[in-house]
């Protein structure tokens, strides 16, 4: 029964009067199919039972024309009643095998999950799709118990994977046109993915339904603009990556890429040199109506969270979005992530709002957002707790969870894409002396990530090596004899390198590179 249903787009209906707006749920339901919706769910939790059997016939009549199954919610005697499809059950509803009793043996049962348990439930008791959820807050439905965004959800399609049966699956809650890529992207797990999107006020609510739809439609059956393709010739070969890094590092300069920066004030000023030392163009711009021009430059968005007021999350939300719709990477630098609740709760609200190509940060910063809580003092990042396996491992799992490339800094920073994970050993300590250098960093990191997109990694790769081994190189200058003095050396230095790099010159690199692949 399942391989016949198509969920791909899956609208469930809405019978208040806000988003009817006096539109016959019939004309609305016509319009959406012939936009592209594949199934249809009507939704009625407040009708007498007398007025849901005689809505449920017309829609059904709408429905039969286009061959398009109608699935009652909740209320099997009412899809009893007008020959439905099937119906969609939730967690507090009949139970699928009993529903299984008194419905036609062809009938289709969906079953709302969200967990692994509910999931095995389902499946076991005959369910023939899942609606997971809830993906993310939504006005729509306000009494969801779990809110599991894509990581949840990519976790009940990985144990899908290798149920005891195979199923389809919709992801439903506060999805929309500028999330629906992304939601599915970065659902995916490895064997599994997701078969469609279920949708209401998206659809539902639209001036025009019948577009909304069609471009959902396209949508749900094509990748993000940021989407990358893990491939096993990505290579792993240190001294071959070593290799590509001067071309990448002469391409910024060449490229000369937009760094569009919404950054903390304490290292704004310092973040800029930096991008213009290195070849990059920076414009330092916290106001998010203007990144929907910024955007159209081909460059990057650098989201540091350094000194957020209750002003930022509109504004980075806005921004993050305008990135995100070109494929135009979007760097993510939590600064003090675990340090307070605000804090905590804005990086939560960051993650669900939209795609990071890159996230950058510290031990604390990291664990944070991996999920394990600490407590972090200030934003620096205290001292370790975890061995060097451990921060290999975080990385590499955060990576593949989030489908980006993530970057742990430290004395050995831990750089991975989900497949490959490198340990980087350059650096010194004079850069831990000096504020700003791990936010300028982050300014750096965005720039390469504008101009090199065919390998995530090593545009990273590239941008840290040339800020490290510039620190090195300044460090080592007779003048420099503490922070005060490292400021300029290092400033110049990454001209030097950058000058070297213009020239097609790969010497600043030669074997200065302390680079480890590492296999877990
Ligand atoms: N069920 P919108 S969330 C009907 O989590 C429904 O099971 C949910 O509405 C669940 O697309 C939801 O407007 C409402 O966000 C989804």
């Amino acid at each position: 029964m399942t391989d016949k249903i198509d969920l791909s787009l899956y609208l469930v209906t809405d019978s208040t009067p806000e988003l009817l707006r006096g539109r016959d749920i019939c004309t609305v339901v016509e319009d959406a199919i012939q936009g592209g919706v594949t199934i249809v769910q009507y939704r009625d939790k407040k009708s007498d039972t007398g007025v849901q059997i005689s809505t449920a016939a017309k829609l059904h009549e709408v429905t039969k024309r286009y061959n398009v199954p109608l699935i009652i919610n909740d209320r099997v005697d009412v899809a009893l009643a007008v020959g439905a499809e099937g119906v969609h059950l939730g967690q507090d509803d009949m139970n699928v095998r009993e529903a299984k009793k008194i419905l036609p043996p062809t009938s289709i049962i969906g079953v709302s999950v969200s967990s692994i348990d509910e999931a095995r439930d389902a499946v076991d008791g005959g369910a023939s799709y899942l609606g997971i959820g809830t993906m993310f807050a939504t006005p729509t439905k306000t009494n969801t118990k779990n809110i599991i965004g894509p990581v949840g959800t990519r976790q009940i399609l990985g144990y899908l994977a290798s149920a005891s049966r195979a199923i389809g699956t919709v992801a439903i809650g506060g999805i929309n046109l500028s999330n629906v890529q992304r939601v599915i992207y970065q659902s995916r797990s490895p064997k599994k993915g997701l078969d469609g999107v279920a949708i209401v006020s998206a659809i539902f609510a639209a001036e025009d339904v019948k577009a909304a739809a069609t471009s959902f439609s396209k949508l749900v059956t094509t990748d993000p603009p940021f989407a990358t393709t893990l491939s096993a010739e990505r290579p792993c070969d240190t001294l071959i990556l070593q290799k590509e890094i001067p071309g990448v590092v002469t391409k910024i300069v060449q490229a000369h890429p937009l760094c569009h920066n919404m950054i903390n004030y304490v290292v704004a000023n310092f973040a800029a040199n930096v991008a213009l030392a290195i070849g990059a163009s920076p414009i330092m711009s916290g106001y998010g109506v203007e990144a929907g021009d910024l955007s159209t430059c081909g460059g990057s968005l650098l989201i540091n969270m350094g000194t957020m007021t209750d002003q930022s999350m509109p504004n980075y939300l806005q921004a993050i979005k305008a990135y995100n719709s070109r494929g135009s990477a979007v760097v993510l630098d939590p600064v003090g992530a675990g340090a307070t609740e605000v804090r905590k709760n804005a990086v939560k609200e960051l993650m669900a709002g939209g795609y990071f190509d890159l996230i950058k940060g510290n031990e604390g910063e990291l664990k944070q957002i991996w999920g394990k809580t600490s407590r972090q003092h200030g934003v620096d990042s205290g001292p370790t707790t975890m061995n060097n396996r451990e921060k290999a491992t975080m990385v590499r799992d955060l990576a593949q969870k989030e489908r980006n490339v993530v970057l742990l800094t430290g004395n050995i920073d831990y750089l991975s894409d989900g497949a490959r994970i490198f340990a980087i050993g350059n650096g010194h300590p004079l850069l831990g002396e000096v504020t700003g250098t791990g936010c300028a960093l982050g300014t750096t990191l965005t720039s390469f990530l504008a101009v090199h997109k065919s390998d995530k990694l090593l545009a990273v790769l590239s941008g840290l090596l040339m800020f490290e081994i510039a620190a090195e190189n300044a460090a080592a200058k007779e003048y420099v004899h503490g922070p005060g003095s490292f400021v300029p050396a290092f400033l110049d230095e990454l001209w030097s390198i950058r000058e070297q790099a213009d020239k097609g010159s790969d010497a600043w690199l030669g074997r200065k590179a302390k680079l480890q692949y590492i296999q877990l």
